[in-house]
């Protein structure tokens, strides 16, 4: 059985996305983040030492991290589906953008939430870091998905299940103006059923909307 510990607004996001596309029975535990920190509770704290989500529970054993879990379900259920062959090069580009997603990108975001959160978002050197960064990255991955649907190849793969909680966090807080490209794959990942079948999940298990 797969168990999904999921957090409203979260990057629980990601796994619920592709739990939906791989169509595997799965069950939610749901967690609320706290009305006024927006950390997780308690009772994500008593599921795994990290108390972060996404964490997955499969045949009783617990995984954290959304890149290992989107990896590992992917391995289990579809990787002829989901992924590229190991030995084709969108392989390494499959990997990169996996990466790409929890690391490169989130970096910025995380430290832009974070400083107007503490208050700090006049600091002259972490705004020139978070500007330069951010439009390092978006500009490169405007390039990547220029008239593509899917960021590696022409195919459906776990690196789209990562961005997709990058690409929310953008269209709600970013003008993607300047970058058109993301826009348009963003749009296009958000048409399949999976993808809304995922939304409504979160829509349903988010207790402050
Ligand atoms: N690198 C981890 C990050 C997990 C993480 O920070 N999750 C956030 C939600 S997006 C969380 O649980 N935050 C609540 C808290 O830190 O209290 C992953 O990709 O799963």
């Amino acid at each position: 059985m797969i168990r999904l510990h999921h957090l409203n607004q979260s990057r629980s996001l990601r796994i619920l996305w592709l739990l939906e596309e791989l169509d595997v029975p799965y069950e939610i535990v749901s967690h609320q983040r706290d009305a006024k920190t927006h950390l997780a509770p308690e009772s994500l704290k008593a599921v795994h030492p990290l108390g972060k989500s996404p964490v997955i529970e499969i045949d009783g054993q617990l995984y954290a991290e959304s890149g290992a879990i989107t990896e590992l379900l992917i391995e289990r259920f579809a990787p002829e589906r989901l992924r590229p062959a190991t030995d084709s090069s969108d392989y390494g580009y499959y990997l990169q953008w996996n990466d790409f997603a929890e690391s490169s990108l989130m970096l910025p975001l995380m430290l832009e939430l974070f400083s107007k959160k503490a208050g700090v978002n006049d600091n002259e050197f972490l705004n020139g870091y978070i500007d330069t960064e951010k439009a390092r990255l978006f500009k490169y991955l405007d390039a990547a998905v220029e008239g593509k649907s899917f960021i590696v190849g022409d195919k459906l793969s776990g690196a789209d299940f990562m961005l997709s909680f990058d690409l929310i966090i953008l269209a709600k807080r970013q003008k993607l103006d300047a970058y058109p490209n993301i826009r348009k794959y963003a749009e296009a990942l958000a048409e399949l059923d999976s993808h809304k079948r995922a939304m409504q999940l979160e829509a349903k298990y988010d207790e402050t909307l």
